[in-house]
């Protein structure tokens, strides 16, 4: 058999609210679609997908850590990661990926600088690979690509 690549795609807390509500912010696209559109992205660079969304602090710890191990064991290339409000308030996903190493390109769908003071602060962007923001759901593709370009050098 040939060993499969993962890319994780790890999204944080009312992100499963894409596509319903605050289309001049989020846009239209569901987290369904988006899901197809990572999918589609992923498999055009020979990846495997796994894509999840959580709004427990706890649960995205918790895979991050499994992308972590997955990446130190070869299987992985990392995790395009959009942590929702949590970018701005979780000191203990800054450690999670601090202390697994774990690529990770932070992606947010909006321009978050465009918008309230307290959005423009980020505990992930110091220890993320890179950040995509405010290009809305392509940003995900982007970075998907980006990490697959990052570990192929
Ligand atoms: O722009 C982004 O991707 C954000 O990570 C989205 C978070 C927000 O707290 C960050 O500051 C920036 C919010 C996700 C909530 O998504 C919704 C989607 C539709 C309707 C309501 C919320």
């Amino acid at each position: 058999m040939i060993p499969v690549t993962v890319v994780y795609v790890l999204n944080g807390p009312n992100l499963n609210l894409l596509g319903t509500r605050r289309p001049e912010v989020y846009g239209t696209t569901t987290l369904s679609i988006l899901e197809e559109l990572c999918r589609e992205e992923a498999t055009r660079l020979g990846l495997d997908l796994v894509f999840r969304q959580s709004n427990h602090e706890g649960l995205l710890i918790d895979w991050i850590h499994e992308a972590g191990a997955r990446v130190k064991a070869g299987e992985s290339i990392g995790a395009v990661f959009n942590p929702g409000a949590y970018t701005h308030t979780s000191i203990a996903l800054h450690d999670a990926i601090e202390g697994t190493e774990l690529p990770v390109i932070e992606v947010h769908i909006s321009n978050v600088h465009r918008r309230e003071a307290f959005r423009h602060h980020s505990y992930i962007s110091p220890i993320a690979r890179g950040t995509i923001v405010g290009l809305g759901v392509d940003g995900y593709r982007l970075a998907i690509d980006a990490l697959h370009r990052m570990s192929s050098r």
